[in-house]
């Protein structure tokens, strides 16, 4: 009984026809593909008012977690007091998370009610 011929290997994938490789004429072909890069989204940190929060803790917050001199941290503070929020920041997601948890210890080790939150800019 005659015996089949051993089937032939599986050929090795052609690398000239791998796009971007030379097609076997001495051209190559790059491929151009578009890359859009979104700009980081922005969050803005935002203190809110209380009856209970000192008004001398609330500027230390914002000259040690948002780097303002003491005028402008006092300036915020007011406008806090007076208008009931005040943007402290404005950062992206990761820096505004961790601006918002540090300030939420720091009033909660202080015995504070202070509220500090953060939202899309
Ligand atoms: N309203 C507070 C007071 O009169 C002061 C205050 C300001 C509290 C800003 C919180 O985010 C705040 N002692």
């Amino acid at each position: 009984m005659p015996t089949e011929p051993p089937s032939p290997p599986p050929k090795p994938p052609d690398p000239a026809r791998a796009p971007g490789r030379d097609e076997g004429q001495g051209t190559v072909l790059a491929e151009r593909q578009e890359q859009r890069v979104e700009p980081p989204k922005l969050f803005q940190v935002v203190l809110l008012n209380d009856d209970y929060t000192p008004m001398e803790f609330v500027v230390l917050v914002l000259q040690e977690y948002f780097l303002r001199d003491i005028d402008t941290a006092t300036q915020i503070m007011l406008k806090i007091h007076h208008e009931g929020r005040g943007v402290c920041g404005v950062y992206s997601k990761d820096i505004a998370a961790t601006k918002v948890e540090l300030v939420q210890a720091a009033a909660k080790r202080a015995g504070h009610p202070l509220q500090c939150i953060m939202e899309a800019a």
